[in-house]
């Protein structure tokens, strides 16, 4: 196993792993690509489930360590590379609400915007990881109307996972139409790494 510094993000434009791109290079992260073509099935080669047997992407290598799951590469490379100042930091009052609005993302609103989109009832709400899906957009968007950012006035990596996940989300229309989004996605659109990663997928494409 190496131990080199530079992160290895095993990606395919047009994916989960964008996001994690455009994380690196919001960071200004010394990295690689590995490409994995999805259309081609190579997720699920054993070389590939080797990294991750889920087979699926994102997942990173960085000083001989693989990390799987977009949530936990976000705290992961945001601490790493903490110079950039996009993680609050241990002991700053917004490192809670920070750390919050991450595992929102992964464990009540992706579920709840995936059942929606498959046209599946919520579970029960005792069982139900996200309450129900109004409930889940209102606590989104009751948030985002106290921006531009989640953390209010600062930009955080938080931003880069939300800003990437509800710019295909609403591509793909899987949403209500919410101005306060609309909003969030443009504000998040403006930011330079967005041009980066364009060509930086471009070129591999
Ligand atoms: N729980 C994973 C989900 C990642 C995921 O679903 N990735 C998709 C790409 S957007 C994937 O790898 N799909 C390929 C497949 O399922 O075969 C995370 O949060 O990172």
């Amino acid at each position: 196993m190496t131990t080199s510094p530079t992160v290895t993000l095993y990606h395919s434009p047009q994916s989960r792993s964008n996001g994690v791109l455009h994380l690196l290079e919001e960071l200004g992260a010394p990295y690689e690509l590995k490409l994995v073509n999805l259309r081609a099935g190579e997720q699920l080669t054993p070389k590939y489930r080797a990294i991750n047997p889920m087979g699926k992407i994102p997942a990173i290598v960085h000083r001989g360590a693989v990390t799987t799951e977009q949530v936990a590469i976000y705290v992961y490379l945001a601490d790493e590379f903490a110079k950039a100042g996009l993680a609050p930091p241990i002991g700053d009052p917004l490192r809670g609400p920070y750390l919050r609005w991450l595992a929102f993302y992964g464990s009540c609103f992706e579920p709840a915007v995936v059942d929606r989109a498959q046209k599946r009832e919520a579970p029960p709400r005792a069982m139900s990881p996200y309450a129900d899906f109004e409930t889940t957009l209102a606590t989104l968007t009751d948030q985002l109307e106290k921006g531009p950012y989640l953390l209010g006035e600062r930009f955080s990596a938080a931003d880069v996972l939300w800003g990437t996940a509800l710019t295909w989300i609403t591509a793909f229309k899987l949403l209500p139409n919410a101005p306060v989004i609309e909003r969030y996605v443009a504000t998040w659109q403006a930011r330079p790494s967005i041009a980066r990663v364009a060509a930086r997928n471009a070129a591999l494409a």
